[in-house]
């Protein structure tokens, strides 16, 4: 056989109510890097080709999202875990841990007796416990135990020179969260080009002022934009990326919209709420605890949804290739 492969990794797909995850496991990285920053760092500096070749054309697509898991930095954690998009990595991902854990119980990665198995990551954000409830021996959804979210700040942008309200919110990313009707689009998927360009507007002109409020932050705070549907209660859009969109209703940002509901008084603190996506799946959300931080409320929200794994592949990268990194048109 003629056929060369440099780099061959396998990789597991799922979905986690339609939103895509490409998952790998990684290893060769030093084990006395002190947190999930310093591992994604060093996951940079080395393997960025990697995220590009796994999520870019021609493996994969504009809206391909990843999970990449390595060792842990904590004795008690299962594994660092690391986002990268087709732009650039995320701190913290609800629907790419819930499609992990799913993954991992499903095809016999950790050991598991009875209901439910506990799955625990280091992340950027910080550590995120994953809930696997197993029936049958299947797992059939998973609950995480996102980081503490809150509201940050409510802010004025201009768009098509009228003022937008906008409210910053945090859920493990930073969020921009507007209301359709202050856009005058439905969150519907006829609507999915509007929504996008509005989505890229909000995203750029909110960070021009979470830089000035958080001007020493060395994790990602350019935020995702949340468009929520005025016609229907928990129904939202989230952007990111390179124009991708999440089809699944978003664990981060069903938690940082959770954190805008409480400081609305909307929401009580123990109380739940489901968040729908625009192909209307559901992930549903219950604050488990709450603290009063220099006046602000704190929640530690818990999102539950469901995944699939959707294919087992070979990804193989054959030196001859112009092409063997990916490429994305803009
Ligand atoms: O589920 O947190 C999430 C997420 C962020 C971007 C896409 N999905």
């Amino acid at each position: 056989m003629s056929f060369k492969s440099e780099l061959t990794i396998d990789v597991i797909d799922t979905h986690t109510e339609g939103e895509p995850t490409r998952i790998m496991f990684w290893n060769n990285i030093p084990r006395n890097l002190k947190d999930a920053l310093s591992v994604r760092k060093y996951f940079i500096e080395h393997y960025d080709y990697i995220r590009k070749t796994l999520l870019l054309e021609p493996r994969g697509h504009k809206d391909q999202f990843g999970a990449i898991l390595l060792p842990p930095v904590n004795t008690e954690s299962d594994y660092t875990i690391i986002f990268p998009t087709t732009e650039s990595y995320l701190d913290m991902c609800g629907h790419a841990t819930i499609g992990v854990s799913m993954a991992l119980v499903a095809l016999g990665y950790v050991p598991f007796e009875g209901n439910e198995k506990t799955i625990i990551y280091d992340t950027v954000a910080g550590t995120v416990k994953a809930r696997v409830k197993i029936e049958n021996g299947e797992p059939v959804s998973v609950s995480i135990i996102d980081v503490k979210s809150y509201f940050v700040k409510q802010i004025d942008i201009d768009i098509n020179g009228k003022p937008v309200k906008v409210n910053l919110s945090y859920g493990g990313n930073f969020y921009a969260i507007v209301n359709s009707d202050d856009l005058g689009v439905d969150v519907e998927p006829e609507n999915i080009d509007k929504l996008l360009a509005y989505g890229k507007v909000i995203r750029a002109k909110s960070y021009e002022i979470l830089k000035e409020i958080y001007p020493d932050n060395k994790k990602n705070f350019y935020p995702l934009a949340m468009i929520t549907d005025s016609k229907h209660d928990y129904r939202a859009i989230v952007t990111f990326s390179v124009n991708s969109y999440d089809r699944s209703p978003c664990g981060t940002g069903t938690a940082a919209r959770a954190a805008l509901l409480v400081h609305e008084g909307k929401l009580a603190l123990d109380g739940q709420y489901v968040n729908e996506s625009i192909i209307r799946t559901k992930f549903s959300c219950k604050i488990i605890s709450s603290e009063t931080v220099n006046g602000n409320i704190v929640i530690v929200p818990e999102i539950t949804g469901r995944a699939w794994v959707t294919q087992l592949c070979k990804i193989v990268v054959d030196p001859s290739d112009p092409l063997k990194h990916g490429f994305l048109v803009q």
